[in-house]
């Protein structure tokens, strides 16, 4: 498939509804599932899918983001076939701007898109959890031919509201799109992936670009405008896992997707690697004093105590008599001896003395409780 498409990785918003996890961090940044940044499903998929040649649109707090992937080996896109370019706003001579919208993102990249002059772009987000064959997405959207192919999936209704929600003909052509609708007719909702013929797409935006009413974003305004201006627009309709982690819950709550038995997104599955940055740590090591049950457990992590249902990242110590349970440690965290912690997020380098956490300080969201990186809990 490679440079016929070209995808476009959305990775610049503030992810404002993750805020205490995004506070020096662009969300596809974010840490996920014990080993993994949450971009590097997008990625993964795309190098999986036979798409080799991405630009990645970044913006807020991008320095790790751009480490992560100018990290080495396992972004040089298999030997060469094609490329990743880190895209951040850019002055030229009429001046420049920050990325307004997520359809202005791509405007100001039209002369990169140029540059490979693709027959197709998929527009991916950077903030989701997934396993996707974009070839058999891009197959259905030359077969319906297509103007815009939207990949489709059920959520809970009482989450809709969250997305962009669609009616869709048996036909698959969408009929009605609304962009986080109060009240929501459906629960079919747009994954925020889009594959685009791309003189379709530079005549979109750019038009979009004119209307100064615009935020130049895909699901607020080019979306919509489409849906009355009779293009066709087709649902692709997808079944398997797939989880946009933007709030708190929806990210706590995909870890513990991630330990039942025979998940769906299944990281352990060899003909869907998700690929991610290899770091220098010693072998995990599991004391006699431990307990350990459903749970994943990085590399590097030195366990005494007892964990339970929960996912540890690597380079955790968690003391004797400690018990972990239905909880997300991330990196490098320390947990002293006999302290309990129980459906909490543990933000990365913290250290966790006090035998209970004193939950006053950190962030409540349906019960999940949140202690930003680097604190020491005493
Ligand atoms: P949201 O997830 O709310 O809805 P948004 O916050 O715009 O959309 O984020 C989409 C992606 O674009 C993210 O990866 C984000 O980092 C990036 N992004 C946001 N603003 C950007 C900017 N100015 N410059 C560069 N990148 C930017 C969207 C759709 C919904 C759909 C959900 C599915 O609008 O219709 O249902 O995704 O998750």
């Amino acid at each position: 498939m490679n440079k016929r498409c070209l995808a476009m990785v959305l990775a610049g918003g503030g992810g404002e509804r993750l805020k205490p996890l995004t506070k020096k961090l662009a969300k596809p940044a974010v840490l996920f599932g014990g080993k993994y940044r949450i971009i590097d499903f997008a990625l993964s998929n795309c190098i999986n899918s036979g798409i080799y040649t991405v630009g990645i649109v970044v913006q807020y707090e991008p320095l790790i983001l751009n480490s992560h992937i100018n990290s080495g080996g396992i972004w040089d896109m298999h030997n060469g076939r094609g490329q990743i370019t880190i895209l951040p706003p850019y002055m030229n001579e009429n001046g420049g701007c920050w990325y307004k919208g997520t359809a202005n993102a791509i405007y100001q990249n039209l002369e990169y898109i140029d540059m490979y002059n693709p027959e197709y772009i998929i527009i991916l987000s950077a903030d989701q959890v997934y396993k996707m064959d974009y070839s058999l997405m891009l197959d259905e959207h030359v077969k319906k031919a297509a103007d815009v192919t939207i990949a489709v999936t059920g959520v809970d209704w009482d989450e809709a509201c969250r997305f962009g929600i669609m009616e869709v003909e048996d036909t698959g052509r969408i009929v009605k799109f609304e962009e986080k609708p109060k009240q929501p007719k459906s629960n079919l909702a747009s994954m925020g992936i889009y594959i685009f013929n791309t003189e379709f797409l530079k005549k979109c935006i750019i038009e979009d670009e004119n209307d100064k009413n615009s935020a130049n974003d895909f699901g607020k305004n080019i979306l919509p405008k489409l849906m009355n201006s009779g293009a066709k627009l087709n649902a692709y309709k997808f079944d398997g896992y797939w989880r946009d982690v933007g709030t708190v819950y929806s990210f706590w709550k995909a870890h513990m997707d991630l330990l039942e038995e025979n998940n769906k997104l299944n990281l352990y599955d060899p003909t869907w690697k998700i690929y991610c940055e290899h770091i220098a740590v010693p072998p995990l090591y599991i004391n006699h004093t431990a307990k350990v049950n459903s749970s994943m457990i990085g590399e590097g992590c030195y366990i005494l105590g007892e964990v339970t249902n929960s996912v540890i990242f690597p380079g955790v110590f968690i003391g004797r008599g400690a018990h972990i349970k239905d909880s997300v440690i991330m990196s490098n965290v320390r947990v002293e001896d006999n302290v309990d912690i129980n459906r909490t997020i543990i933000g990365s380098n913290s250290w966790i003395k006090a035998a209970s956490i004193e939950y006053e300080e950190s962030s409540i969201e349906d019960r999940i409780y949140y202690i930003d990186e680097g604190q020491i809990i005493e």
